[in-house]
């Protein structure tokens, strides 16, 4: 399958966030009043779509890095503007992944899913909010949160709309040969497919894509055989086709073979249980139409449509083809999931550490540098709330443990500081 993987690495920027201000009320008689220095504005994140307008990654290897707008300084008592979230479209079935922690952040596989990839700063916070009872006239402003970077790696894995599943053997090679200008190998053994082939399936005016899986057996779920490999993908259908021999020359029950895949299926995730699909038997060709229907009958126990079919000479095809198509814009007309998952660093914990190297101690972590970064390190209220907030982290005790004493440097992030005792 890797013929249909198209991959292609992007920077993401979020915006950064704007920076807060310090100011008073100005009134006639009041030399001076209190604070009302405002927030800067957030800046915008990047999300990620899924559209199914969108068929490759090859956007991407013309334009390779993205920025969402900044958040503007507050000014005085005027908030800053928020910047603009800035929305990627993608094609659907993209997988995200962050590197270089190659860490998967999701897998945008229905139109409509949304990922944020890069949070937008947050604004700066202005002195109004530092007001306290002993605090009434502070200087204090946050600056703006600087901005996210993400490299990721989008990957299109193929994700056919209609996938072909059943025991080996049930004509799955067959019937996509019989439909579309896939001709995949065929043989009257088993395991005769060892990867999916796709084919491009044309009804009346509109086409879907079709993928012939290799066969699933008993154990499937657990790796045995070769269809394991390709259950992830089956799992990225829209709707799935059990193909199932219906006059199985050992003469085995086709509705056993049928529980017996379908139980592997929902072995393998549960996920699959509630993908859409219709069973076909196959091979009709092979018995007077009294055992087909006959047939046909017992299979409506599953609740589910029933398509009788002979892939060698292509009677009942058509009609399985229209209902497949049917299904298709049905589920696409479905309200569709949005789900906007957190970036990993924003679920950790955002532990911090400190070490000794020569001529400094180091602080590293990436809250405890956001912070710094944050911190207006002109003004001394600023460095002395920050330095409060770093005690109250028990940075300044961890340090003091390591043996920092008055005026040693510490360096966290891209900024040096002279040690205060608390
Ligand atoms: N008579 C008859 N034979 C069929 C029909 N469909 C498939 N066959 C035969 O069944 C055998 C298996 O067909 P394949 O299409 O290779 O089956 P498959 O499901 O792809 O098998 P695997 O790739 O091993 O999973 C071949 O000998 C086909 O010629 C049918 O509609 N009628
Ligand atoms: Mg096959």
């Amino acid at each position: 399958m890797s013929q249909f993987i198209d991959e292609a690495v992007v920077t993401f920027e979020s915006g950064r966030g704007g920076n807060g201000s310090a100011s008073f009320h100005r009134e006639k008689h009041v030399p001076r009043g209190g604070p009302n220095g405002a927030d800067g504005g957030r800046g915008g994140s990047v999300v990620l779509i899924a559209d199914r307008g969108v068929r490759t990654l090859l956007d991407f290897k013309l334009k390779d890095s993205y920025k969402a707008a900044n958040g503007t300084d507050s000014h005085g008592n005027k908030h800053g503007k928020d910047g603009e979230d800035l929305v990627v479209r993608v094609p659907i079935g993209t997988i995200v992944t962050l590197l270089p922690e190659e860490d998967v952040l999701g897998d945008l596989s229905a139109d409509g899913m949304k990922l944020k990839v890069a949070r937008g700063g947050r604004g700066g916070r202005g002195n109004l909010h530092f007001t306290t009872s002993v605090r009434q006239a502070p200087t204090i402003a946050e600056k703006g949160e600087p901005a996210e970077v993400a490299m990721i790696r989008l990957e299109l894995k193929l994700l056919a709309d209609v996938g072909l599943v059943g025991l080996p053997n049930a004509g799955k090679s067959t019937l996509i040969s019989s439909c579309s200008a896939a001709r995949p190998k065929i043989g009257a053994y088993p395991f005769t497919t060892i990867t999916p082939n796709l084919g491009v399936v044309s009804v009346g005016d509109d086409t879907f894509v079709m993928a012939d899986m290799p066969g699933l057996i008993e154990g499937a779920s657990e790796g045995v055989g070769l269809g394991h490999q390709f259950l992830k993908h089956v799992e990225r259908t829209r709707v799935l086709v059990h193909v199932v021999d219906a006059f199985p020359v050992d003469e085995t029950d086709p509705l056993k073979s049928y529980e017996l895949v379908e139980k592997e299926l929902g072995l393998y995730s549960e996920a699959l249980t509630s993908v859409p699909r219709v069973i076909v038997l196959n091979k009709i060709d092979l018995a007077p139409p009294t055992d087909t229907n006959a047939l046909i009958e017992r299979f409506q126990v599953f609740g589910r449509a029933v398509f009788a079919v002979s892939a060698v000479t292509s009677q009942g095809v058509q009609p399985l083809l229209y209902a497949l198509k049917a299904i298709l814009d049905e589920e696409d007309a479905k309200p569709r999931p949005v789900v906007i998952r957190p970036l990993p660093q924003e679920r950790a914990e955002e532990p911090w550490e400190a070490h000794q190297v020569e001529g400094a101690f180091v602080v590293s972590g990436r809250r405890v540098e956001r912070i710094v970064e944050m911190t207006n390190l002109a003004n001394s209220d600023s460095i002395r709330y920050l330095h409060r907030r770093l005690q109250r982290m028990g940075v300044i005790d961890k340090l003091r443990e390591l043996g920092a004493e008055d005026g040693d440097a510490v360096r966290i992030g891209d900024w040096e500081f002279a040690f205060v005792e608390g």
